[in-house]
């Protein structure tokens, strides 16, 4: 496989998706870091050559740029059993990669930047007046992913897979952004499951 780069910025969870992938699978990866609150990400050069979107985490292949962190674990766990062979499975396994990205990333990510790195009192009043509905949203979203780990160890089959990784990513920081995680114990204890996985590596 071609030199790997994540160009990131260690504070966010879709970057640590990335890296969490890489562990699990035994992949080496590089990282050139990005400090998202300076407007490291907006540089002409930056959008110019690494992602037009003005945003990582970008996982660099040689001298290709793969932009999007689930596409990026995608890339890296292509073959592994973290992405399941029968048909309906990986479509299930894709399912929850949306709901990610749609119900849980823009809730529970946006709250806990907003409170754990910029601070309330800079927020601005139309960040400010979207708090509840935020707050309220990831809620329903830890309580959806509650109900379906109270059946079920993994989100997917019967083991871990790409699912399990992109929803870790923000849930087991999700008191950051003021979630309570005591109120979703199979959450809590699938939580643990994902840290005892052979391979698991910690946030930074
Ligand atoms: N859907 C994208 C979201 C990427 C994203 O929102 N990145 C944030 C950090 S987690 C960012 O780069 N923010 C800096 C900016 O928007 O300037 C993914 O999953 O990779």
């Amino acid at each position: 496989m071609a030199d790997l780069t994540l160009h990131e910025d260690p504070r966010s969870g879709n970057c640590y998706k990335i890296k969490l992938t890489a562990a699990l699978v035994g992949l080496p990866l590089e990282t050139r870091q990005y400090d998202i609150l300076a407007g490291e990400t907006r540089t002409p050069e930056f959008l110019g050559s690494v992602n037009p979107n003005g945003r990582i985490p970008v996982l660099q292949i040689g001298a290709r740029f793969l932009p999007e962190s689930n596409a990026a674990c995608w890339y890296l766990a292509e073959g592994s059993p973290l992405i399941p062979g029968n048909r309906f499975d990986q479509a299930d396994m894709l399912r929850w990669m949306f709901f990610e990205q749609y119900s849980h990333e823009p809730n529970i990510a946006t709250m806990r930047f907003w409170l754990h790195f910029v601070g309330e009192a800079k927020l601005s009043p139309q960040q400010k007046a979207q708090m509840m509905a935020k707050r309220i949203a990831g809620c329903e979203a830890l309580k959806l992913m509650d109900g379906h780990l109270a059946q079920s160890g993994w989100f997917v089959g019967d083991g871990p897979t790409l699912a399990d990784i992109a929803l870790f990513a923000y849930t087991h920081v999700a008191e950051d952004g003021g979630f309570a995680l005591s109120d979703y114990p199979a959450v809590e204890r699938w939580i643990e499951r994902v840290k005892a996985l052979p391979g698991f590596v910690a946030m930074a």
